[in-house]
């Protein structure tokens, strides 16, 4: 099945073809819930990994309201099946030589000034204040995703995403250098294309790993809806919830 109709069917939890903010909080708080919950009866290295994977799910929580109005094409804050469907598309431009890395990787040839194959702390100050190189990444990312009729509608989340790299009014260099640490492998307060390549690829497994996760708890959450509604009970695993 693909992504986009099993979080479809996942997040719309009365079945009414639309899921709302609310919905999806609930249905988050309960997918929360039961990865915790199988935390519990796990040990050593298993437990490690479901470790990991309620970590990765805490950012996908975060990042949920964000999500939820990205894909909100036509603003009635309510998510149809034919709006899931972009996590689809984004899913299989994820996958290993999908559109995503070029996209990526165009990004970064916008933004190297010089050419140099880096980026400098000024280049990225730069490009993060330049509406021309913005607007370009939009129309790259419009051409790939078009949740919006035009690429000017996505702008503010392009700026949202560059400024969760270089912050918003960074003027001072060191408050940049340390905002990319987390990319700058070798510390030389440059990010490499490959440096940004190999974080590209971390970021796109985990995408792949929530992905099938997800599919898996889809039928089991399905399951457990059935459950409740019929008034019965999962022991140890209900009981908990
Ligand atoms: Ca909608
Ligand atoms: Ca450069
Ligand atoms: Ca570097």
């Amino acid at each position: 099945m693909a992504l986009g109709d099993v979080l479809h069917s996942m997040m719309d939890k009365d079945k009414d073809g639309q899921a709302t903010r609310a919905e999806v909080n609930q249905q988050l708080g309960m997918l929360g819930m039961m990865l915790k919950t199988s935390n519990g009866s796990k040990e050593g290295a298993e437990s490690e990994t479901v470790a990991e994977f309620v970590q990765m799910f805490e950012s996908v929580k975060e990042a949920a309201p964000a999500i939820f109005s990205l894909l909100d094409s036509d603003g009635d804050e309510k998510l149809s099946k034919p709006e899931f469907k972009y996590l689809t598309h984004f899913e299989k431009s994820v996958l290993e030589g999908g559109a995503m890395e070029d996209f990526a990787m165009y990004a970064f040839t916008i933004l190297d000034g010089d050419g140099d194959d880096q980026l400098s702390v000024d280049e990225l100050l730069e490009g993060s204040n330049s509406p021309d190189k913005i607007s370009r990444v939009t129309d790259l990312l419009h051409a790939l995703f078009p949740v919006r009729e035009t690429p000017q509608e996505l702008l503010d989340f392009v700026r949202t995403a560059i400024a969760s790299v270089v912050p918003e009014n960074a003027a001072d260099i060191e408050s940049v250098v340390e905002s990319i640490a987390w990319l700058d492998d070798n510390d030389d307060k440059h990010i490499q294309r490959e440096e940004a390549r190999e974080h590209y690829n971390i970021a796109a497994k985990k995408f792949r790993d929530i992905a099938t996760a997800a599919k898996q708890m889809g039928p089991l959450m399905t399951m457990l809806e059935g459950f409740n509604a019929g008034g019965g009970k999962i022991p140890g695993m209900m009981g908990e919830l």
